[in-house]
């Protein structure tokens, strides 16, 4: 459990060392070269596997079926998979499994929406209406207010979840277009004016996939493939909409009803179509980690991009938490790192990075609708990436999840 899953990369350097001894064959051979920069990774403490582990009990103590964190540091690969991916099968969760990833689909759209600013397709300060004329009633959100959630723009799955499992069973077999949901957010009228506030909404990323189909002329799926999940040969991650099924070994997703005392209901099957290009992405931590590490890491966007990604403004009162476009920063003890949240029936997800991507953590629990597996699980990040035991003696006391989800979702 504490043992790295892998040292492969890490031997491997070794051998290149061992091999690539120079010999010095001149003057020009002898003169000290310049120190190669360390990664932030060599800088953090190693990640600590036994807090994170002890954070994923706790997370089984308070209702997730089974959790999983695997870490990539520097070509190092740690792990650990606790309790169980499929409750009635008594089958245990791997570390390998696929889930639902909810909103950190938000960062593979901005991804792509990204590529086509770099191309000079879509201009971050326009009006949406130069994309999409007539489908917002303010012709003064542009697309940087969708991509920084503050366009004003209702989040109509506050409505849609009100009621947590009614809500989920009167939409899992739904197949909406995403000019059905935007319209469901215009007809309740906006939350503030263009610019005002940050407000997280579903509706921003709905529209930045109905922006990334009409430039491409493509439906979003191709050109997450296309852009994302071929150059980084992404194996585990599928946009199946509006397919039910999560491909290959999945951990079964459970989703908590309101009512106390009600038995968990299977929400692994539904077609997330109320979520879409905001949140209908499933992977597994492995890819989840390669990919946020390829996008610090620059491989994805070029540095004019990425900066845009990464200039963030405050999303709470905590003083730790940020959000840039389609990009969440939080501020641990040791480190900032960024990446994206995720909550789908069934499904929490962290999927976070170093600033030069060379510290991956990506955890997942097959619970929601319980906001105190959600905090819990949120406790892997600073075991992982600032080795602290602290995180094992995180607070049992139920409490209200602090975050920012739009107003009306409760989360508990
Ligand atoms: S909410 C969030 C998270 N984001 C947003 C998005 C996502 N997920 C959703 O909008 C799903 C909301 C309903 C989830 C459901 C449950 O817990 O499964 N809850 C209810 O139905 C409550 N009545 C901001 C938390 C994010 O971390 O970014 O993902």
């Amino acid at each position: 459990m504490r043992q790295p899953l892998s040292r492969r990369a890490a031997v491997g350097a070794a051998v290149l060392a061992l091999t690539a001894v120079p010999v010095a064959t001149d003057a020009a051979a002898d003169a000290p070269r310049p120190a190669a920069p360390r990664s932030v990774a060599a800088e953090l403490p190693p990640p600590d596997m036994r807090a994170v582990q002890e954070v994923l009990r706790q997370a089984v103590e308070q209702g997730a079926p089974g959790g999983l964190t695997r870490v990539d540091s520097d070509g190092v690969v740690y792990g650990t998979a606790v309790g169980l991916g499929d409750t009635a099968a008594g089958e245990r969760m791997r570390i390998g499994n696929r889930f639902r990833v909810g909103s950190v689909t938000k960062t593979f759209s901005t991804v792509v929406l990204m590529q086509l600013v770099a191309e000079g397709r879509v201009d971050l300060d326009a009006p949406v209406g130069d994309h999409l004329p007539g489908l917002l009633p303010d012709g003064r959100v542009t697309v940087r207010h969708l991509l920084r959630h503050r366009s004003g723009l209702w989040d109509y799955t506050n409505d849609m979840f009100a009621r947590t499992v009614p809500g989920f069973e009167a939409v899992r077999d739904e197949v909406f277009t995403m000019e059905e949901l935007v319209k469901r957010s215009v007809a309740h009228g906006p939350t503030a004016e263009p610019g005002a506030a940050y407000q997280y909404s579903n509706t921003n990323f709905v529209v930045v996939g109905m922006i990334i189909e009409k430039v491409t002329g493509n439906p979003a799926a191709e050109e997450y493939r296309k852009r994302i999940i071929e150059p980084l040969d992404l194996r585990h991650t599928h946009y199946v909409h509006p397919g039910t099924t999560v491909p290959g070994r999945h951990s079964r997703g459970y989703l908590r009803p309101d009512e106390a005392g009600q038995p968990l209901v299977d929400s692994t099957e539904q077609t997330v179509s109320w979520g879409q290009t905001a949140g209908a992405m499933i992977s597994n931590a492995a890819d989840l980690n390669r990919f946020t590490s390829a996008l610090l890491g620059g491989e994805l966007l070029a540095p004019e991009q990425l900066a845009e990604m990464l200039a963030t403004t405050p999303s709470d009162s905590t003083g730790k938490r940020f959000y840039g476009l389609g990009l969440r920063r939080y501020d641990l003890s040791c480190v900032s790192v960024y990446g994206h949240t995720g909550t789908v029936q069934g499904y929490y997800t962290y999927a976070f990075t170093t600033r030069d991507g060379s510290r991956s953590v990506a955890s997942s629990a097959n619970t929601s609708n319980n906001g105190t597996v959600n905090t819990t699980l949120g406790g892997t990040l600073e075991a992982a990436f600032c080795g602290t035991d602290r995180a094992a003696a995180v607070d049992r006391t139920p409490k209200t999840l602090r975050e920012d989800i739009a107003p009306n979702v409760r989360t508990r």
